[in-house]
């Protein structure tokens, strides 16, 4: 890109309106360049959990600043619920089976195109910092600094082009500070910026800042209708190992310590995450959990009491360190105020999926039922974008890529599967033309929790599901009279119709899509 356009205010038509008006209908706009980029992304923090889409259970007036500023999408999706290939997807713009990222454990190919590689050859400065989880090492951010695989709530270690690092601190303070700091030392002021900031919270096991301990402990979080769901009629639910009550573990989730109790995960917290703790830590640690462990023990609770009880815990400890992230964005958007960046910067806030808060009795994710299929999605906007308050239409995370690009005024490859999602954003009311289905995969079974495999269909009211591998199982919802998927309609009288018609839809984004799963079962 020409370095001239950088140092002058123009206008220019949104590269990516020819790729767009297929899908999304935008005609040609006009916007003020260059913008700049950042893309705040949590792990496993889910809509439940952020008070601009769920007040029941918390506040998170920092998350909230963002929707206010700009937008809230209400339908925003991820194309395969799990931490490595939804990071694939967003760098892609592509599904899993076409960046290759099916599971957490294959391995990421870092020399395919990606939206840091296409922004960087646009004349952008790009950075990345936190959560990474891809396996290969980061390529074509002019620079890096990422956490080991999950990385630690605690004095972690961070991956470097120079080798590693030890921090001492609180992990979602360090990356904002180094993001901050990146921002504000580190980068080459000429040019527009993407800064990429992927925090470890809320990721199990939900370690608060030890300042952040006394948060929440007398908050009673009122239970999920359905936290003791029976799986009736739905055989891939009944065979998950993400449930609270047998799942969860005493000590490595919830912190119940004692010589006698030898739990699956107990050495993971012992020897691991607790270890890693200095002295100073350990004794706020201890002087916190202690006389709870003790009432535990005490209190030698059964079946559902126990069932409920974990339950407050997990709010309780996932709330605290949703307490920090959203100070932490707070400490952003208040750094990019400060500096006079607001007015030419995107703010992006996201998880790499949404998450289990006592839905079905569950923590975790992978399943394409709404907690988890779904994530959250806001972001605060430069004035020059008309469009306020929320947005309705269907959007997924392999979107993010070609947006990112039409907000640097650069071409959408025409191999990305996303689309951007600009047509949305640029004018008060939403394109009548917008896609009109989502289609998801999940590939990693057997692994963590046991969910199957499955793919699936969503449209604005009816969601089709197959299991397969070692199961074939199909389900189907109607998400306007069972908003929560515990009917499972497929097969039943009166439903023939709707169910021809989602099978049709979901080979036609197969096709669509070309996912090879077609040619296989
Ligand atoms: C770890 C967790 C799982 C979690 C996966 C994937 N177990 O294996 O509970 O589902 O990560 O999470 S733990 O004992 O190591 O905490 S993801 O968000 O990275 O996909
Ligand atoms: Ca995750």
């Amino acid at each position: 890109m020409d370095k001239a356009l950088f140092h002058s205010k123009f206008l220019y038509p949104l590269a990516g309106a020819a790729v767009l008006s297929s899908c999304a209908g935008g005609g040609k706009a006009e916007v003020e360049g260059p913008l700049n980029i950042v893309y705040i992304m949590t792990d496993d923090h889910t809509r439940q959990m952020m008070s601009c889409y769920d007040n029941r259970y918390i506040e998170t007036p920092n998350l909230d600043r963002i929707a206010e500023n700009g937008v809230i999408f209400r339908n925003a999706y991820v194309a395969n619920s799990i931490s490595g290939p939804s990071r694939a997807c967003l760098l892609t713009g592509k599904h899993s089976h076409k960046n290759g990222k099916l599971d957490n454990v294959t391995t990421f190919d870092g020399s395919q195109q990606t939206v840091q590689q296409l922004l960087k050859q646009g004349g952008y400065q790009t950075a990345m910092i936190g959560k990474w989880h891809l396996d290969s090492q980061p390529t074509n951010f002019d620079y890096w600094e990422i956490l080991p695989g999950q990385g630690h709530y605690y004095n972690p270690d961070f991956i470097t082009e120079e080798g590693r690092k030890h921090y001492k601190g609180y992990t979602t303070n360090l990356i904002t500070d180094m993001g901050i700091d990146w921002l504000a030392n580190v980068r080459d002021k000429e040019k527009p910026f993407a800064l990429f900031l992927h925090h470890k919270v809320a990721h199990r096991n939900w370690m608060a800042d030890t300042t952040h301990l006394s948060l929440y402990e007398d908050r009673t979080f009122e239970l999920p209708d359905n936290f003791f769901d029976d799986y009736k009629g739905r055989l891939a639910a009944q065979q998950q190992k993400m449930s609270i009550d047998k799942d969860m573990d005493i000590v490595y989730d919830l912190k119940m310590v004692r010589d006698s109790v030898k739990t699956r995960l107990s050495n993971s917290y012992l020897r691991g995450e607790y270890a890693r703790l200095d002295s100073a830590q350990k004794i706020a640690w201890d002087a916190h959990y202690q006389p709870i462990i003790d009432a535990f023990y005490e209190a030698n609770l059964t079946g559902k009491e126990l069932a409920e009880w974990k339950y407050q815990r997990y709010m309780r400890d996932y709330a605290k360190t949703v307490q920090s992230l959203d100070e932490n964005v707070g400490r952003v958007l208040d750094y990019l105020e400060e500096e006079g960046l607001t007015g030419n910067t995107v703010i992006i806030y996201t998880s790499d999926q949404g998450f289990y808060m006592g839905e079905h009795g569950w923590f975790d994710k992978r399943f394409m039922y709404e907690e988890s299929f779904s994530t959250p999605l806001v972001m605060q906007l430069p004035d020059r974008f008309k469009k306020r308050g929320e947005i309705e239409a269907m959007v997924q995370n392999i979107d993010f890529a070609p947006t990112m690009l039409e907000l640097a005024g650069l071409e959408v490859p025409a191999d990305m599967q996303g689309v951007s999602l600009l047509p949305l954003l640029e004018r008060k009311r939403e394109p009548k033309e917008w896609r009109k289905s989502l289609y998801y995969h999940y590939y990693e079974y057997p692994l963590a929790h046991a969910v199957k495999r499955h793919y699936g269909v969503k449209t604005d009211r009816y969601k089709l599901i197959h299991f397969y591998d070692d199961i074939d199982a199909w389900e189907l919802y109607d998400l306007e009279t069972d908003p929560t998927e515990m009917h499972n309609l497929y097969g039943k009288e009166g439903y023939e119709g709707i169910t021809a018609e989602l099978h049709k839809e979901l080979e036609r984004l197969q096709l669509q899509y070309d996912d090879p799963i077609r040619e296989k079962l």
